[in-house]
């Protein structure tokens, strides 16, 4: 089985690590870091030493609170990283929930959508739909600046499930085939612990509601809750997250800690060949 990812076939048969690099001066846990160009190409190119599959480039932090960036403030941080990164041996997403960029991003040579939003946005899956590049649907309760006040569910599993079924759906319906779609339940967007331990605890049953699955653990504030430590701490936390959320059946890690992970999910891999 294989992820149709723009001019990339990236084989499912092992976990695929996707890194995180945030063109922004706010995001949780690398805000600020790489806003300058210079910097976000040395560390994308770090990213891409310690065995990423795929970059995940966002020019807006979706941390709860956080204020929306307007359309030319964002195309300016990610499309010229985005334009240099192009034509690699790896591919790129990008990490928007504006049709316009999603479109510039595809046109700069990304392979890949991600959308916290779930391209709920009018426009989004037309922008998408052409050409053939994957998209991420992410699950989203309201939006980042609210999410967290006191989100509420009777069974978050089923409705995170039926939320991206009938996402993939409309998507499939707009002409995107199923082996471009990623599925992602979402951790900590408008969710409490409890919410999103029950999400990893049963992350196997969104496992073929599209293409593939994807889960984005790292650093997050539920692992702060468990551990007590700030986002630069989480390190170990967020490789534990990663190799748990593998075995219940994710096959894409959205991570800051390429490295570690890939460690990590080496010995499972080790593990479960024998
Ligand atoms: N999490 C974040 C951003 N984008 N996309 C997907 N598909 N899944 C996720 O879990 C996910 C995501 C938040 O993390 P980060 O990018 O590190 O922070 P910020 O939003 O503050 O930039």
């Amino acid at each position: 089985m294989f992820l149709h990812c723009g001019k990339f076939q990236l084989p499912l048969d092992r976990p695929l690590v996707m890194g995180v690099l945030n063109v922004t001066p706010d995001s949780f846990s690398d805000g600020g870091k790489f806003i300058e160009l210079k910097q976000a190409l040395e560390h994308s190119r770090a990213l891409i030493a310690e065995g990423a599959d795929l970059l995940d480039i966002g020019g807006e932090s979706t941390r709860p609170g956080a204020t929306p960036v307007s359309l030319d403030e964002e195309r300016r941080r990610v499309l010229p990283v985005i334009e240099a990164l192009a034509g690699g041996a790896v591919p790129v997403s990008v990490d928007t929930r504006k049709p316009e960029l999603m479109r510039e991003a595809v046109e700069a040579g990304a392979s890949m959508v991600n959308d916290v939003y779930g391209f709920r946005a009018p426009g989004a899956y037309e922008a998408v739909s052409y050409g053939k590049a994957a998209i991420c649907i992410m699950h989203m309760r309201g939006e980042p600046r609210t999410m967290q006040h006191d989100p509420d569910y009777g069974d978050v599993v089923g409705e995170v499930y039926d939320y991206l079924a009938e996402r993939v759906r409309v998507a499939e319906n707009a002409g995107i085939a199923r082996e471009r779609i990623v599925v992602d339940p979402g951790f900590g967007f408008g969710k409490t612990l409890e919410h999103n331990l029950a999400l990893l605890r049963q992350l196997g049953k969104f496992q073929g509601l599209g293409g593939a699955l994807l889960a984005g653990l790292s650093r997050k504030t539920m692992l702060g809750k468990i551990t007590g430590r700030d986002p630069a701490g989480r390190v170990f936390a967020s490789v534990a997250a990663a190799v748990i959320a593998v075995q219940n059946g994710a096959q894409i890690v959205r991570v800051h800690d390429v490295a570690a992970t890939r460690d990590a999910l080496a010995v499972l891999r080790a593990v479960a060949q024998n």
